[in-house]
């Protein structure tokens, strides 16, 4: 019988072995592994190799940033950037400001993608507002609609959480199902110090990241291991950008906690010296700021020894005008200038040159980093970052050989931080769903064919069961862990 479409001559890799099949594609979805197979539409992979499709779990898309600002990207340019670079599935956020209902932000967010999106996505919840209304009602139906992490931010005015609130957000997640994803920084040691530089008219990019200060990444990770330690809530720090930070991970890792670390290319790629050439320095500035070499060689250590477990875009977009990094144009200070670098398409792309290329990583590395671990923790595995029979024909097949020198990307942000490194190796075919969505560098995708994924309870969710003796008196959660 003839599959829909057939991938043949390609050296299939996983995140576990590397071997060579021909994969036969039903319905959207990988249906044989073998040889002999023929089908209406045949895909030539010889001498490639074929690879799951990317998922970016985390990326802000037509979202208003932590402070108000429209990113540049919808859900069309930022998914059609994304798979241009390999990522056939995105998990971005769905933003709670205060004052919203999560009900009406979730709906609000499905709107948005459902008509637009070209690659299949996910949702986290940024909680701003945990009250009662969405610690007793918004946050459980959240999670029974498939949206299984929330983002909670220990820096940023106008979302950021203090310990208490954490713990109330984390007793729902642990109780319901959830991850609890961090952004952690501590606010105090950030505000106070850009609080003085601008008093002292230092008001440059490279300003940004003096004051987003080293040690305010650790202080913060080591609370909330602290508080996710009380409330044995599964965590997953996003954006590590440190040694001292990697290393507290690493050590809560070692005592057994289920704490997951990310890291995002400008943290390998960049440095505090990219940020240092005047204003348009903003190009670089997101938070965390890159930092030094030693914080990259960190960040690779930290990937490579499993401290990290994921390695994510952090993509948010915003253009070099008014409507993003330069709302007073050259007089815009580091505190008005919209935080976040774009990176869907290059992610993946980056991190096969100079990881997997260069030898840092290997090519099963390689996979689990950009797709299989996200899955995994996500609760998308095997439904996505597989090659099995069963899961979602959405794959990326790389000519290793292929030389790029980066020059412009498709999102609407007008620029890439990354612009001019040379590339070997591209996802030259995309498939997604079984659909060839990309192929040498052209599009074939019809807007809205990405479908939302609602995610399912995995074992990267489940609490240790293991209670530190101060919550024993509330053991068998006879005193419920609500207000
Ligand atoms: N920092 C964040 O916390 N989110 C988006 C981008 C950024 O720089
Ligand atoms: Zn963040
Ligand atoms: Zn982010």
């Amino acid at each position: 019988m003839d599959f829909d479409l057939v991938i043949r001559g390609g050296t299939i890799a996983t995140a576990e072995r590397s071997w060579r099949s021909e994969i036969g594609v039903r319905d959207g979805r990988i249906a044989e592994l073998g040889s002999g197979l023929a089908g209406k539409r045949i895909v030539d992979a010889a001498g490639k190799l074929v690879l799951p499709g990317g998922i970016d779990s985390h990326c802000h898309i037509e979202q208003i940033s932590s402070m108000g600002v429209m990113s540049a990207d919808d859900f069309y340019s930022a998914t059609v950037s994304a798979a241009h670079g390999g990522t056939t599935t995105v998990i971005p956020f769905c933003a709670q400001h205060r004052g919203d209902s999560l009900a009406g932000v979730l709906a609000d967010y499905h709107e948005r993608a459902r008509a637009k999106a070209v690659i299949d996505y996910g949702f986290h919840m940024i909680i701003a507002n945990p009250d009662e209304h969405t610690l007793a009602a918004g946050l459980p139906a959240a999670i029974g609609g498939g949206v299984r992490s929330f983002k909670i931010y220990m820096t940023y005015e106008r979302m950021r959480l203090h310990d208490e609130q954490i713990l109330e957000v984390m007793a729902v997640a642990r109780e319901r199902g959830a991850l609890v994803m961090v952004h952690a920084e501590n606010h105090g040691m950030i505000s106070w110090l850009a609080g003085r530089m601008l008093k002292q008219g230092n008001t440059l990019p490279r300003y940004h990241a003096i004051c987003h200060t080293r040690g305010s990444e650790a202080e913060a990770i080591n609370r909330i291991v602290a508080l996710a330690e009380l409330m044995d809530c599964p965590i997953l720090v996003v954006h590590v950008s440190t040694p001292a930070g990697i290393e507290a991970i690493r050590q809560a890792r070692s005592r057994g906690l289920k704490v997951f670390g990310e890291t995002c290319p400008q943290y390998l790629f960049l440095t505090a010296k990219d940020i240092d050439i005047g204003i348009h320095g903003a190009m670089f500035c997101c938070s965390p700021p890159p930092r030094d070499e030693a914080a990259q060689a960190a960040c690779w250590a930290g990937l490579k020894d499993g401290a990290l477990q994921v390695y994510s875009s952090d993509h948010a977009p915003y253009r070099m005008d008014a409507s993003g990094k330069l709302p007073r144009g050259e007089k815009t200070t580091f505190k008005e200038m919209a935080n976040g670098v774009p990176g869907l398409e290059l992610r993946l792309p980056l991190l096969f040159t100079f990881g997997y290329q260069a030898g840092r990583l290997s090519l099963g590395e390689f996979v689990n980093l950009g797709s299989t671990a996200h899955a995994k923790i996500y609760g998308l595995y095997p439904r996505k970052g597989a090659i099995e029979i069963g899961s979602d024909a959405d794959l990326a097949i790389w000519d290793s050989e292929k030389r790029v020198t980066i020059e412009t990307t498709r999102d609407n942000t007008g620029y890439t931080p990354y612009k001019g490194r040379e590339l070997t190796g591209w996802p030259v075919t995309v498939i997604s769903r079984g659909d060839v969505i990309v192929e040498n560098g052209r599009l074939d995708a019809e807007r809205g064919r990405g479908k939302f994924l609602a995610r399912e309870p995995c074992d990267a969710l489940r609490p240790l069961g293991r209670d530190v003796p101060e919550m024993q008196q509330l053991k068998d959660w006879k005193t419920p862990l609500q207000p």
